[in-house]
């Protein structure tokens, strides 16, 4: 009888090993991949992250199988921009894995990284041996070699992987990716789309390709999946659709999310999802160090709408934060001393920044200018953490392309005042004066 069970464990290996490692799929584009629809099992919305992607799994009985590679990638962080990184399968962050509550998965690990690594599943209620965190629950893997990670998966909602080996260089090199887990009723917090992203950040000096790891506060490379704008995706959606956002962050600070034209509600926490009688409304929520925030919306205003970080120097890129502040100063005399030595020096800031928005200057290769995208009515002024989110009348359920800038109705864009401009210039010089409260009758300038 013992013999028995051995013998059937034995050939329960044999085919596992005859089936040889489940094929670790790679991504070449840093291009938003269109959702990847589960082709057995339960059926779920997938989910659709921005400029990345969802790692293909295979069955083997009942177990979903997945195979990361934990490898150096170059990543292309915006149009002019390359970063070297690293990340699993071709790139940072890694691609989304994706299984229903109830799967068992199985997850091949292979590093070919120069250090040793392991795999953390942020937030999964799982066996403590496959948590992930070297030397307290398992050696790291070496260079080289493969581990498997094995468990079931006892409840839905959004979580994140990356390393807990050395995290402090392999987290500021880019290694982390989402897992979400779908409910196994696929009515249960169903939507009609869902996007995902985490947000990161690297201290990139300009002209160059590598992140400096030691950095704890002062980076330069405000990123949601390893993008800056204009190169992240644009969330697209259909009017009418119910829309979800889950953002991971992975940063040292924390990132107020503020999204315009909409109020939403957080439905979901790396912790579980939030009961609808807990939900409360937001324009803006911070999502903590370490932390994961979903919130939803129903889409019913077309528009092209800002979504970004409300800390205004996280909509940057590659800027140095030593610079004094010129506004209001006359640099005309002293400009034309330093383009005697120095012809291609620009005076800027006397005026506020907004120059810079337009301003063609020259950079170090592979260096980005601190607020560049043009929407279409002129330069955004913004980088950094920042994207659109883009509402359409009639557009198919699995449409996520560009649909380009919105066409407001013709009287519904703010406009130019072309009538008489009264005489004062400034508030200063106004002719009504409104009295301090608790003064009656009203004044004149005198
Ligand atoms: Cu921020």
């Amino acid at each position: 009888m013992g013999g028995g069970a051995l013998l059937a464990g034995a050939a329960a290996w044999t085919r596992t090993s005859a089936m040889g490692l489940p094929e670790a799929a790679l991504m070449e584009s840093p291009d938003m991949q269109p959702p990847l629809f589960p082709k057995s099992g339960p059926d779920y919305q997938p989910v659709v992250t921005l400029n990345g992607w969802t790692l293909p799994h295979r069955m083997n009985g009942n177990v979903k199988e997945f195979h990361l590679v934990a490898e150096p990638v170059e990543r292309e962080m915006a149009p002019g921009m390359i970063a070297y990184l690293w990340g699993y399968n071709g790139q940072s962050p890694g691609p989304t894995l994706e299984a229903v509550e109830g799967d068992r998965v199985r997850i091949f690990v292979t590093n070919k990284l120069p250090e040793h690594t392991t795999v953390h599943w942020h937030g999964m209620i799982l066996p403590s041996g496959m948590d992930g965190v070297t030397g307290l629950t398992q050696p790291g893997i070496p260079t080289g070699k493969t581990f498997v990670y094995e468990f079931d998966l006892v409840k839905s909602g959004t979580f994140m992987y990356h390393p807990h080996a050395d995290e402090m260089t392999q987290m500021a090199m880019g290694m982390m990716g989402f897992f979400v887990i779908h409910p196994k009723d696929p009515a249960l917090h169903r939507v009609d789309r869902d996007f995902v992203f985490l947000l990161n950040a690297y201290d990139i000096d300009p002209g160059s390709y590598v992140p400096r790891v030691m950095e704890m506060t002062d980076f330069n490379m405000w990123c949601w999946n390893s993008r800056v704008f204009p190169g992240i995706s644009h969330l697209v959606a259909a009017k009418g659709d119910r829309v979800r956002v889950r953002v991971d962050n992975l940063t040292m600070t924390n990132h107020p999310i503020h999204m315009h034209g909409y109020d939403f509600e957080v439905t979901c926490t790396d912790g579980g999802w939030v009961r609808p009688e807990a939900r409360w409304p937001e324009v803006s929520i911070d999502i903590p160090v370490g932390a994961m925030r979903a919130y939803e919306f129903d889409a019913i205003h077309p528009g092209d709408w800002a979504v970004h970080c409300h800390k205004s120097h996280h909509t940057m890129n590659a800027m140095g934060h030593d610079v004094p502040t010129f506004i209001g100063v006359d640099k005309t005399q002293l400009t034309e001393k330093i383009k005697r030595v120095q012809p291609e020096y620009m005076a800027m800031g006397n005026r506020g920044m907004a120059d810079m928005g337009e301003m063609e200057m020259p950079l170090p290769d592979n260096t980005i200018p601190m607020m560049t995208g043009w929407g279409q009515f002129g330069p955004i002024e913004m980088g950094g953490m920042f994207s659109v989110v883009k509402v359409r009348e009639g557009l198919s359920a699995t449409d996520y392309a560009d649909p380009g800038w919105y066409e407001h109705p013709a009287g519904t864009v703010a406009w130019e005042w072309t009538g008489a401009l009264p005489a004062p210039a400034s508030a200063k010089d106004a002719m009504t004066v409104v009295p301090p409260a608790g003064h009656a009758g009203h004044g004149t300038k005198g």
